[in-house]
């Protein structure tokens, strides 16, 4: 993947260098990619397909059973902790569901919490999808799932967001997205959900994910007009928005990977977006695989569309 002259020197100048390559995970599948620096790593919490013959239930479907995190302290060289969180050790979701979709974790007053969704036991907390939450000491776990879900969340792919006055926000997706308040806890809502306004009307399924810069809110989100899904944004001066749609920060897929998702971060000085294609399943594109390139901005906040790069 690309790096810009500053952050390659930084590398070569702390690590002895090694080939930045896409996808950057190759010994599993990995998707949906959270990628968060904590100290000087970056921490990577994806989901984790896996091959739809290994789970006959679920043979032309999302297959996703537990979480890996990953680090690295270059953007190259990942090390796998392993599994943190598994569907049938969290009290609350059903067993045998493979429906461990895409997660976020945050660190807040030393504490790691990791959300993840997930379908409930109980369908009366909601018939499809709600969200979970598992607590570390450390990024790499080990983990404790939380005996309920959040209350008052339907819907998936949780993104957390704490602003810079210490408030947390949740963001989630269930055909819009959603976005509440978190208690100063991080487990419980405390304003009531709310549709974010001023976004597409139609196509917006999942994956949002919101980061601040010079002031600027960003709320980042897959958008399918087409064919498959296209990374796009919108700004705002809030957390909650309003927000007006601004861009695409990268194009839907020519080859046909029906979802992308992704994050935000700068690490080093460079900004980069995580996000995920079917490189090494080319027939299936359930099986997907995190990719990392470079970010950059406009000087008027503008975010420049990002060329997907193999190597
Ligand atoms: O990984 C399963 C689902 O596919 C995620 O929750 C969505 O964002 C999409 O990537």
């Amino acid at each position: 993947f690309k790096l810009n002259k500053l952050s390659a020197i930084a590398i070569l100048l702390t690590n002895s260098i090694a080939m930045a390559q896409n996808p950057i995970i190759r010994d599993q599948y990995s998707a949906d990619p959270s990628a968060r620096v904590f100290g000087n790593k970056v921490y990577l919490f994806p989901s984790h397909d896996i091959p739809p013959y290994t789970n006959k239930n679920h043979e032309n479907w999302f297959s996703m059973e537990d979480y890996h995190v990953f680090s690295s302290e270059n953007l190259t060289d990942w090390t796998d902790h392993g599994i943190v969180v598994t569907q049938n050790k969290v009290p609350w979701v059903k067993p045998d569901s493979f429906s461990m979709w895409a997660p976020d974790c945050i660190e807040r007053n030393g504490k790691y919490y990791f959300y993840f969704p997930s379908t409930p036991k109980d369908s009366t907390v909601a018939r499809g999808f709600t969200v979970g939450v598992a607590i570390a000491d450390k990024p790499e776990g080990p983990y404790k799932a939380q005996e309920k879900p959040i209350a008052g969340v339907k819907g998936i792919d949780p993104n957390v967001f704490i602003d810079k006055n210490g408030q947390a926000y949740l963001y989630w997706s269930q055909g819009n997205i959603y976005a509440a308040k978190l208690k100063e806890n991080m487990l419980d809502l405390d304003s009531e959900p709310v549709i974010l306004a001023d976004l597409p009307t139609k196509g917006l399924k999942e994956g949002p994910y919101l980061f601040e810069r010079n002031g600027i809110y960003y709320l980042t989100y897959p958008h399918v007009e087409n064919k498959t899904e296209r990374l796009e944004y919108a700004v705002g001066d809030n957390p909650l928005g309003p927000f007006t749609v601004t861009g695409v920060i990268m194009d839907e897929s020519p080859t046909g990977c029906w979802t992308n998702h992704h994050s935000v971060i700068q690490f080093k000085k460079q900004w980069y977006l995580f996000y995920h294609h079917n490189d090494l399943s080319p027939e299936f594109d359930k099986n997907r695989s995190v990719r990392i390139d470079s970010l950059s901005f406009n000087t008027d906040g503008t975010i420049k569309k990002v060329i997907p790069t193999l190597r």
